[in-house]
């Protein structure tokens, strides 16, 4: 069993301050994180919560272009949206700042200087990509290109989204300006590089060796970097927005958004108290960095890599990142509008706050991907919420008001089965806290749903309403029961409930009992109770339908307003004759094999059934689509391609493809009924 911490410091990821918060930075990020503190502060224990917004970094002046305005109107209008967003959904940090503010400017250009001065940074002069129309270099998501570990198409300058690696624009195959769409020039620029090579092996010992509990998903995307071999990192950049780079000669260049924006924490936690350094500098500290899986590496290496370069700082004790959640089985995207938006639920439903709360608990991403569907969030809402833990509650304050005038009754006497029950409250206290100290929340919220539901039960096999009309007496004894069953679900509900308990709490009179003063018995006999109220409302199937034809009309819009915007279609070639294009012998046909070509990137061997034989075409698709993807697909070809061999492999025709303006291929297949060899024309 660790010992208990002097102190806490949490924080959770900035959020860049260029679009609203969804349901995926909740279940990923605050919700776990937001459980967790108000756990350890039910504990009595010292903690401090930090975030803010995150206001440098391209995603913010791609935003900006956008919108037609400038950077600094783009991350005051997203850092106001995010931050009542999260007021109004009781996520309560102990900070929520901004890392355009002048405390940070400050403290992310001492660190970069202190890292500087003590010798650390490899000054390097290298050709770095330029985009020679929009007259920028590019870095970061400037430009994109295929991911050279896992073959994404869509891969960012710095980080693969897809296989989370971190990456130097150079690395990108194909690469090309996500500003004007040009194919990059290089150009010699001069950065600042941390050695993250060098640091590695102390990197290992310290995550593999020190924290062999951290979680798998955590570990294995260290472990695959270690393998890979860690590379030097620039942590400045050529753009005209972020933190000034504080040296001479250095004009032009900013922080990159990686190196300020964990800095950002530390520059919060000097904002809030004056004491920041015990929080930071000392070995009775226990740091968590609750993040999604996208920030792995930067919490688990490179920020620790400059507070370790740095010196007398503390390193994370644990960094408990989540997987992604999806939205109704497809991945959530905001520039598709694929998203459920924080501030518009909270419009929608209000007072509901607890409703997505305990949905989003219930499908935390903790191990893998999960899915949000409405349907779902609905089925907790009535089944859970309303169906176990608000009717055994209501059901129990109900009684006490109808047969004991709201106030705790004297039992005369509890069956053995009735103490182990209230036995059980210590227990389930005990079960949710182990859960709740190893991140895992799914698990400490069916701890305590359970309490619920043995509740629920008792009062069903007790049926206090039967026995009222023969034993007043033993109702005395369930109701009594009952009450501090549920005042220990007032209790043990803080971290997960905070609005529904708050109306548990002023139903029961809750004295001041905190988590561990918790007993047996929470309220005494005699002791009375407030007014009983609804805890939770059902909600409807015409609510849950409406929001999913939402989702649907937003993407819908969203897809083709998209398409008007990138409506600048290539230029047409020149023209053919009749002649030429009756030459040509179009045909539908169907994929029956697929397999990738050795030592090659793209290209893939199919099996074609043309109806008039069947033959193999080899085709340079192989980064678009896995070959079993393609097997059974019908598709259309030109047959009287003249044959050529292709990496030794005999093709003899062609499939025909549509690539739309994110890069993606999509297979030309016949509609309606036809068949292998119909002509096409
Ligand atoms: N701004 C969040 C993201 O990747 C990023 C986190 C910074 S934490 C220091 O969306
Ligand atoms: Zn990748």
């Amino acid at each position: 069993m660790q010992k208990t911490p002097k102190r806490y410091l949490i924080t959770a990821a900035l959020p860049y301050a260029n679009g609203p918060l969804h349901i995926g930075h909740l279940a990923g990020v605050y919700v776990p994180a937001d459980v967790y503190v108000r756990y350890l502060k039910g504990r009595g224990r010292d903690v401090i919560w930090i975030c803010g917004s995150d206001e440098h970094g391209v995603p913010i002046t791609i935003r900006a272009q956008k919108e037609g305005c400038s950077p600094q109107e783009v991350v005051d209008k997203y850092h106001a949206l995010i931050k009542k967003s999260f007021e109004d959904f009781g996520i309560e940090f102990s900070i929520y700042s901004r890392t355009s503010k002048p405390i940070h400017y400050q403290t992310a250009q001492e660190f970069f200087l202190k890292l500087y001065e003590s010798g650390v940074f490899v000054e390097q002069e290298s050709d770095q990509y330029f985009d020679p129309e929009a007259n920028q270099f590019l870095a970061d998501r400037y430009i994109s290109g295929t991911c050279p570990h896992c073959q994404n198409p869509n891969a960012y300058g710095d980080q693969c989204e897809r296989c989370g690696t971190s990456l130097n624009a150079t690395d990108l195959i194909n690469p090309k300006s996500t500003i004007s769409g040009a194919k990059p020039i290089l150009k010699k620029t001069k950065h600042w590089y941390l050695p993250l090579d060098k640091y590695q092996p102390f990197l290992e010992n310290w995550i593999l060796k020190e924290h062999p509990e951290w979680k798998v998903n955590v570990l294995g995307q260290c472990r695959s970097w270690f393998d890979a071999g860690l590379h030097p990192r620039a942590v400045s950049r050529d753009l005209p927005w972020g933190v000034p780079v504080p040296l001479e000669g250095a004009e032009g260049k900013v922080l990159y958004v990686w190196f300020d924006a964990p800095i950002g924490y530390i520059s919060a936690t000097k904002e809030l108290t004056p004491d920041w350094e015990t929080y930071w500098k000392s070995e009775d500290t226990k740091m968590v960095h609750f993040i999604g899986k996208d920030n792995i590496v930067f919490h688990c290496i490179v920020f620790p890599t400059m507070l370790h370069a740095h010196g007398g700082y503390i390193l994370p004790d644990n960094v408990p990142a989540n997987e992604f959640l999806n939205l109704e089985g497809e991945k959530l995207s905001t520039s598709r509008n694929w998203a459920v938006w924080l501030h518009e639920y909270l419009e929608e439903f209000p007072g509901k706050q607890d409703a997505l709360r305990y949905a989003l608990m219930a499908n935390l991403p903790e191990t893998k991907d999960n899915d949000f569907t409405w349907k779902d969030f609905q089925t907790r809402n009535n089944s859970e919420l309303v169906g176990i833990l608000g009717n055994f509650f209501n059901r129990a304050v109900v009684l006490a008001e109808k047969y004991f005038e709201a106030t705790v009754p004297q039992p005369s006497g509890l069956d053995a089965e009735e103490t182990e029950l209230l036995e059980q409250i210590p227990r389930q206290r005990e079960a949710i806290a182990e859960a709740i100290e190893a991140y895992r929340f799914r698990d400490a919220l069916k701890e305590y749903m359970q309490l619920a539901r043995l509740g629920n039960k008792y009062l069903a096999d007790r049926e206090p309403w039967k026995v009222i009309k023969t034993d007043k007496e033993r109702v005395a004894g369930i109701v009594y029961v009952a009450l501090q069953l549920a005042g220990a679900l007032a209790v043990l509900g803080r971290p997960f409930l905070p609005f529904a308990v708050r109306k548990m709490e002023a139903m029961l009179q809750l004295p001041t009992t905190t988590w561990d003063e918790l007993t047996t018995t929470v309220l005494s006999a005699g002791h009375k109770l407030g007014v009983s109220a609804l805890l939770f409302e059902r909600i409807e199937d015409a609510v849950i339908e409406a929001q999913v034809a939402r989702l649907q009309r937003n993407a819908e819009e969203n897809a083709k307003k998209s398409m008007a915007e990138n409506a600048v279609a290539e230029p047409a070639k020149p023209d053919v004759s009749f002649e030429q294009f009756e030459a040509m012998d179009l045909r539908v046909a169907t994929i029956l094999e697929a397999e990738r070509i050795p030592k090659t990137q793209k290209l893939l061997k199919l099996l074609v059934d043309t109806g008039i034989d069947q033959r193999t075409i080899v085709s340079g698709i192989a980064e678009y689509f896995p070959p079993e993807s393609l097997i059974g697909k019908r598709v259309t070809i030109i047959v009287n391609l003249a044959p050529r061999k292709i990496k030794g492999v005999e093709s003899h025709g062609m499939l025909l493809f549509a690539q739309s303006a994110d890069g993606v291929l999509h297979i030309m297949s016949p509609e309606g009924e036809t068949e292998n060899g119909n002509q096409i024309g």
